[in-house]
This record gives structure tokens, C-alpha cells and sequence, in this order.
């Protein structure tokens, strides 16, 4: 951290007398690494040391600093109108899907019914033996690398590949409430005894070079949904650490969360993972959605 010397002495009177304004001399203080506290102190002493006239014209610093520092400050995510239909019941395409909690901050709804107790047990089928071990998008590169952090195997399903697939599709996106082309294509998971998905972001993190890899076509993803394909005897909920909040995996049942706002803003509240198994096994089916159409 720089400290106020005689460089600095000297740059500060010399402001003062030009008529600089304290809010952008603290501005530059803090764009050359002091503290805002610090910058607003130098600022202060500066302005008390110069010509009577030009103290009492040169405002509060306090609130100079203030402006400064809601500048700086990194935007808090505003939440805005989810998609998804009000109501108790959510008529989602062909299907009445009901609805058991909603939760403002983060956005999170969980669900009845998404799938009949047939429809999970048909997926489950069709996908036992096409499974690998999941990946994870490594932020750096934007490949997948396997790691330690997601002990899953899983599938991808092309969107509408089958009418099986593409019924399932319609629905989702129904119930999500946004197009069906912006989705991409249903994955299932599976995770035995001890597996887990440890806390993480479903969207890409825009700091990170990687990401654009992944963003190039369809655009950032905007919401998730997380759909229980069996009843889980123990452990394995989807965990929300900074809501404090959990959701059991229940058959047919699912979990929506939303983190990208209409102004683009990504919601850190989202923060999310699957707990570890810690009896018998846990089957989900995800969807995300994205920005345009993917
Ligand atoms: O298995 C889950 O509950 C879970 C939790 C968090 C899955 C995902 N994220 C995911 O597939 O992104
Ligand atoms: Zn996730």
C-alpha cells in the first residue's frame, strides 16, 4: 500500500490549488492502491491546509469518498422477475407440475412431479449402460477434465433426439418458461454410495479465460434444472452452502435455480452441489438453459 510522501504532499497541494475536486483526487489515491479511508484522510488534510476560499468551495470529502467506493464496490445482484408461472400447480406443456417452495434470494423453486414415476424409471434404463465418468470444465482452458470433485457417471442426450426425449424437452422448457432451442441437450447423471458434486457455479465465470469456449454458442447459461430420478435412501440433497438451504432428492421431483438476471448480473447466492450419497445410489437429469439459442 502506498503511503502519503513528500511526491504525494506535493501532488495533493498542487490539486487543490488547480480546483480539483476532492472526489476525484480521492479516486485517483484509491486507482493508485491507497485505501479509500486513507485517500479521503490525505484529501481532507489537504483541502484544511489550503486558502480559506478554496476549503470552504471544496465540499465533504466524506461524501466524495462515499461515491467513490459505490463505484468501486461490485454490483450486488438484483433480483428481478423469474420465468417460471406463478401459481400452486404449473400446467408444463402435458403435464401438471406442482410446485412445493419458491425462494426469492437466491431464486430457487422446487418441484413435484416433473416426470411420472415410469418416465424416471424408462430414462434410468435407457441410460444404464451408456454412462462414462463426468467431467468438469477446467476455467482455465474451458476443456473437461475428470477431477476429484465430481464422482458421477453420466450421458448427454441430443435435444429432441427421440419423441421420448423430445416430449421431455417441451415439457422442461414449459415449465422453465423460456425456449425450447435455448436449452441444451438433457443429462443424466449417476452417482453410487459416497459420490458427490462439491460445491460450484452452473454458469461460467466471465473472468475466466475458458469461458468463451463455452459461451460462443448459445450464450451464458441463465437457469438449471435438476430433476430426481429415484428416491435417494440417504444423502445426496443439491446443497445451496450460502442460502443454507437443502433440497432432498425425491423421484419425479426437481430443483429450478436461476442466476442470470435481465441485466446480465450472475447471482453468487447460486452457489450449489450435490451432497455426498450416503446410502444406495442417486440418478438426476439436468438441464440448462441459456441466453439465445444453443
Ligand atoms: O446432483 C446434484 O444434486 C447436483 C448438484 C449440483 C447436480 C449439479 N449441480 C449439476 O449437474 O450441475
Ligand atoms: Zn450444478
Amino acid at each position: 500500500m502506498p503511503v502519503v510522501d513528500a511526491a504525494w504532499e506535493a501532488w495533493l497541494s498542487s490539486n487543490v490549488t488547480r480546483g480539483c475536486s476532492p472526489e476525484s483526487m480521492i479516486e485517483a489515491m484509491v486507482g493508485a492502491g491507497f485505501a479509500a479511508h486513507a485517500a479521503s484522510a490525505a484529501v481532507n488534510q489537504a483541502f484544511g491546509r489550503a486558502p480559506a476560499e478554496v476549503a470552504a468551495t471544496s465540499g465533504a470529502t466524506a461524501a466524495a469518498t462515499e461515491a467513490v467506493l459505490a463505484r468501486a464496490a461490485p454490483q450486488t445482484y438484483q433480483y428481478d422477475d423469474a420465468p417460471v408461472a406463478r401459481g400452486n400447480v404449473i400446467r408444463a406443456d402435458d403435464r401438471d407440475v406442482r410446485v412445493l417452495m419458491r425462494c426469492e434470494r437466491p431464486q430457487v423453486i422446487v418441484f413435484a412431479d416433473v416426470l411420472s414415476a415410469q418416465e424416471c424409471d424408462e430414462m434410468i434404463e435407457r441410460s444404464r449402460h451408456r454412462l462414462k465418468r463426468s467431467t468438469t470444465v477446467n476455467p482455465a482452458t474451458g476443456k473437461e477434465d475428470v477431477i476429484r470433485n465430481r464422482t458421477s457417471e453420466g450421458i448427454w442426450y441430443q435435444r429432441g433426439e427421440d419423441p421420448f426425449i423430445e416430449k421431455l424437452d417441451r415439457r422442461i422448457a414449459s415449465l422453465m418458461n423460456w425456449p425450447v432451442e435455448n436449452g441444451e441437450g438433457l443429462q443424466i447423471l449417476h452417482y453410487g454410495t459416497t459420490g458427490e458434486y462439491r460445491p460450484h457455479f452452473d454458469y461460467f465465470p466471465p473472468d475466466q479465460p475458458g469461458s468463451a469456449v463455452h459461451t460462443a454458442q448459445g450464450g451464458q447459461r441463465v437457469a438449471t434444472l435438476v430433476i430426481y430420478l429415484n428416491d435417494v435412501p440417504d444423502g445426496g440433497e443439491t446443497i445451496f452452502p450460502e442460502a443454507g438451504m437443502s433440497v432432498a432428492a425425491s423421484k419425479g421431483g426437481a430443483v429450478y435455480f436461476r442466476y442470470m438476471n435481465g441485466q446480465r448480473q450472475l447471482d453468487p447466492l447460486t452457489l450449489h452441489g450435490g451432497a455426498p450419497v450416503l446410502g444406495g445410489d442417486k440418478w438426476i437429469m439436468t438441464k440448462w438453459m441459456r441466453e439465445r439459442a444453443y
